[in-house]
């Protein structure tokens, strides 16, 4: 799997049609578990390009390139999605994808080559909730970023893991409003600068896996784009965990967050995320204030509790026995009031 995903074909597939552009976009050299081991900017020569990788098949062909950013971590969930899906050997025909608005919400639609829904900002998981109601057979999974599930749809993210409807989620946290130009967010770090924060942000930004996690998610878990691998094989528990499962993907925003944090550099946003990142496991004798500003990763919760969706079916289907008991009861009165004409 390791090999697999250290393939530079297949990001050389993704990424061919950057080389169009004007600007010398950050290249990955492979063979290393340290993506920042292996970035860079010079001239070296470029991996054979290809348009035929195994994976593209998983991408809408005719919408590339993306319009991310250089630099942007949408392209790494996107890589790490389709390896996922692939590991799974899960046909995409089997998957509806459902989005909300901003630059994450572009990672499934139009990239991801499934049936998708790009709804409304805030929205995803109130339309994915109805999909899934409907087409229990379908993976139903929600890809967008902190603005639209945990600001504007934050309501529908914990009432969605309080009922443990069996809905994939992966919240795309580049602490932003991105595609809006960097509007602070409610994942913002406190202190930070954005548009709308130009004296800094005097807010506290929720742990939104957190939250989730208490609000009864099924399977919570937090990684960043700099644990390519680690995110990969969480999307895929995520994928297979029957009930709300939910993965908070931190991210590089070089361009709206890097505008006023001083970190508009990729590089350098990933070294933060590489260092800052504590695994859950080491955390246990950890007081709460050493923790405060750092990204605690791994699988913060997993369990089993029963499921919206399999309560409701149960539901239908004991009310249509009634239903059908009163109607026959209604019946045998009729026929009955019908023999004896009373
Ligand atoms: C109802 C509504 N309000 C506001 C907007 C404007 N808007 C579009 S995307 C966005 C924020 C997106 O932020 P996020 O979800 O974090 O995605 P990112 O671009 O950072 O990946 C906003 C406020 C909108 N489209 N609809
Ligand atoms: S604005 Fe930020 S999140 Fe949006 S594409 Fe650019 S780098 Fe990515
Ligand atoms: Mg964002």
């Amino acid at each position: 799997m390791l090999k697999r995903l250290a393939d530079p074909e297949f990001f050389e597939a993704l990424t061919a049609v950057n080389a169009d552009r004007d600007e010398k976009p950050l290249r990955p050299v492979y063979g290393t578990r340290d993506p920042l081991a292996g970035l860079v900017t010079d001239d070296a020569p470029a991996a054979p390009r290809t348009s035929h990788h195994r994976l593209l098949k998983y991408l809408r062909r005719e919408v590339l390139p993306t319009t991310f950013c250089v630099g942007c971590g949408g392209g790494t969930v996107l890589n790490a999605f389709a390896h996922a899906v692939d590991e799974m050997r899960i046909d995409p025909k089997g998957i509806v994808c459902v989005t909300g608005i901003g630059c994450s919400s572009w990672i499934p639609s139009p990239y991801f080559l499934c049936d998708t829904l790009h709804t409304t900002h805030g929205r995803a998981i109130a339309f994915a909730t109805g999909v899934k109601v409907m087409r229990p057979d379908m993976k139903v999974i929600i890809i967008a970023g902190d603005g639209d599930l945990a600001g504007i749809g934050g309501n529908h993210l914990i009432h969605a893991a309080r009922r443990n409807l069996d809905l994939t989620v992966f919240l795309v946290n580049n602490f932003i409003y991105g595609m809006t130009g960097g509007q602070v967010s409610p994942t913002t770090p406190f202190g930070a600068k954005t548009t709308t924060t130009p004296y800094t942000n005097v807010e506290h930004p929720f742990k939104i896996a957190d939250i989730v996690a208490a609000a009864g998610g099924s399977y919570v878990a937090r990684w960043t784009t700099y644990h390519a691998f680690q995110l990969m094989e969480s999307m895929q528990n995520a994928i297979d965990k029957k009930g709300f499962s939910f993965v908070e993907i931190i991210s590089q925003c070089p361009v709206s967050f890097g505008k006023m944090t001083g970190m508009g550099d990729p590089v350098t946003q990933l070294k933060d995320l590489r260092d800052r990142s504590i695994h859950i496991d080491d955390t246990k004798d950890l007081p709460d204030d050493e923790l405060e500003d750092r990204f605690v990763v791994g699988k913060l919760v997993e369990h089993r509790r029963a499921e919206f969706g399999d309560g409701l079916q149960e539901l239908i289907t004991r009310r249509r026995e009634t239903l059908r008991d009163e109607l026959d009861a209604g019946l045998r009165q009729d026929t009955s009031a019908l023999e004896t004409g009373r």
